[in-house]
């Protein structure tokens, strides 16, 4: 099982879709192992987001992402990190494919609902980056077993 990190960004929460986005994970059978609201801080996203650090929109969407509390969430699965990456669709929400996050919701490359940790590597990063190991659960769900075939877990 892979945990990878989601965050329903500014945009999702002021326009009433925390609930919506969430339900298109859990929908998906995706596992929720972590879900708190927080207000971003500028230290943490100089990390979160360090390697936009020399784009020309770099501020903007620091500012963004601190004009309401996000929700971060962990989310596991089979192969979530692409799983995941896939339900979002690409940057640009224009662009992004109906059946998506960011396809059916969205009209901006910036206010794009949704972030996700784009491979394991990152994920492993991320997660910690907003989650302490008691604020993540590992617990049986009802569904797993037709959720999954008993070979795929
Ligand atoms: P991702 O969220 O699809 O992984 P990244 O390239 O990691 O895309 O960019 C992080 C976030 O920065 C995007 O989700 C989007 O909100 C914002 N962003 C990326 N490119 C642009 C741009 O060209 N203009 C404005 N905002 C951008
Ligand atoms: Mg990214």
């Amino acid at each position: 099982m892979e945990r990878t990190l989601v965050l329903i960004k500014p945009d999702a929460v002021q326009r009433g879709m925390i609930g919506l986005v969430t339900g298109r994970f859990e929908s998906k059978g995706l596992k929720v192992a972590g879900l708190k609201m927080m207000q971003l801080t500028d230290g943490l996203l100089n990390e979160h987001y360090g390697h936009l650090s020399d784009k020309p929109f770099f501020p903007r969407i620091k500012s963004f992402m601190q004009e309401t509390p996000v929700v971060a969430m962990c989310l596991e699965g089979v192969d979530a990190v692409d799983v995941v990456r896939g339900l979002c669709g690409v940057t640009n929400a224009r662009q992004a494919s109906p059946g998506t996050i960011r396809g059916d919701f969205g009209m901006s490359v910036q206010c794009n609902l949704v972030h996700a940790s784009d491979s394991l590597e990152t994920a492993r990063a991320e997660v910690p980056r907003f989650f302490s190991d008691a604020e993540l659960f590992t617990y049986a769900k009802a569904d797993d077993p037709v959720v999954y075939a008993d070979d795929e877990r």
